[in-house]
């Protein structure tokens, strides 16, 4: 990989990296949706037929497949998978926000209460991405949140079945229906509801470009998590950092996909050079290297910074989806820290551990996203509808306030609504 200077190069060149493009299936995807929603299961049949290569009569995994999946999967990952569900959940509980009322002024309190949205989509993707690991970050925090119903759609495989990993983990994470639809079919049988699937308030969980498109057009009939595209990770790095852990966190994340963005700023050039060549010697083992090597060409970087400040600064630029700090004191850099999906304090804390087993959700924003949102968790399915209640002296103290302001809008029904609280006229 080339070693840049920061100051010298141009800092948008540096930060920017692969774009989802969902303008460029727009019309297929929106063809897709009208079929979907005209004619329900049978569009979605044949469109299983058409993209999964599947006949299908049923569209949901039934009790038994489910059961089933347990003796198809080794013991180990259904305990791993457990374990995981389980620092999920404690971490996730922790999230549950307050209800909360105050006096506002005197004879006026106001406050939040907090309800779960009541039914859930989760989109688990099959391809290159099966991750089971995935379908527990999307299910347990809607189920944590209280959602009532949460389904679950994942496309079949060419036999008809369901990878048995993600089955099981989708039980685990307590789905409460799963069903064998993929792509963009999916999105909009969610979205609109068919006769063996019902209509969502919410569809969460990263999927293909078709996905992503379909997700976005249907935003306003639902609502959508947000656009999820290739994983990315930066680094910032002092001169104590380990070398050899950076390039392991690099290649972990290139893996991911030919498109996805790692990047190192640091303060050492002597890091700067060890990273690159710990990643020449040791790419070559890795199983994935053809996706590594092509990631880390298209958009992997080592940049040079002159202060830990300056690296902080490109840091909150580049707004990475995951953002490690190998730095003497990470909690310190921390503070200065405005945009990232997730955070990895310490060279003991590489991506992988927030991936799995962390408790922290994996699920988080891309392509500069971390600059306006969060990653999937608990917030992500309640909603807060606000609450208020006036008294005799509440209505006297506001009584200025809302008429003025209503007659001065021109709105005189809500002046008269008041007034007569008020028992004038
Ligand atoms: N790092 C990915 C999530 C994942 N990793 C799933 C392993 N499995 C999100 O960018
Ligand atoms: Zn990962």
């Amino acid at each position: 990989m080339e070693i840049v200077k920061l100051k010298s190069a141009e800092k948008n060149k540096l930060i920017n990296r692969s774009q989802i493009d969902a303008e460029s299936v727009i019309e297929i995807v929106s063809d897709i949706l009208h079929n979907v929603r005209k004619d329900g299961d049978s569009s979605l049949k044949f469109y299983t037929e058409k993209f999964d290569n599947v006949k299908l009569d049923d569209l949901k995994v039934s009790e038994a497949e489910i059961k089933e999946s347990y003796d198809k999967v080794d013991a180990k990952i259904v305990d791993a998978l457990k374990k995981a569900a389980k620092n999920i959940k404690k971490f996730h509980k922790s999230q549950i926000p307050e209800e909360w009322f105050e006096e506002v002024d005197n004879g006026i309190t106001a406050g939040q209460i907090i309800r779960p949205i009541e039914i859930v989509g989760c989109y688990v993707p099959g391809g290159r991405a099966v991750y089971p690991s995935s379908v527990l970050m999307t299910i347990i925090p809607a189920k944590i949140a209280g959602v009532n119903k949460v389904i679950c759609c994942t496309p079949p495989m060419p036999d008809g079945s369901v990878n048995e990993a993600v089955l099981v983990a989708a039980d685990i994470a307590g789905a409460d229906e799963i069903y064998k639809i993929g792509g963009a079919q999916s999105i909009a049988a969610m979205a609109f509801g068919t006769l063996s699937v019902p209509k969502v308030d919410k569809i969460v969980g990263p999927g293909n470009i078709f996905v992503t498109a379909a997700k976005k057009l249907v935003y306003g009939d639902v609502d959508i998590d947000f656009p999820a595209g290739p994983s990315e990770v930066l680094i910032i790095a002092d001169e104590t950092a380990n070398a050899e852990f950076i390039a392991y966190d690099m290649m972990a994340q290139a893996e991911h996909d030919p498109n996805a963005a790692c990047a190192l700023v640091t303060t050492s050039e002597n890091i700067a050079s060890k990273v690159n060549a710990n990643i020449l010697e040791k790419i070559k083992y890795m199983q994935r290297s053809k996706i590594i090597e092509e990631s880390l060409e298209k958009y992997g970087k080592i940049i040079i910074a002159d202060s830990l400040s300056e690296a902080v600064e490109f840091a909150n630029d580049y707004a990475p989806e995951h953002l490690i700090i190998m730095t003497e004191d990470p909690e310190d850099v921390l503070k200065d820290i405005k945009n990232a999906g997730s955070i990895f304090l310490g060279e003991l804390t590489p991506v992988a551990a927030g991936d799995y087993g962390s408790g922290t959700n994996h699920v988080l924003p891309t392509s500069k996203c971390a600059r306006m949102y969060s990653g999937l968790s608990v917030d992500s399915f309640i909603k807060k509808p606000t609450v208020q209640r006036l008294s005799k002296e509440g209505v006297r103290n506001l009584k200025d306030v809302v008429i003025t302001l209503a007659e001065h809008e021109g709105l005189f029904a809500h002046a008269e609504s008041f007034k007569k609280r008020l028992g004038e006229d």
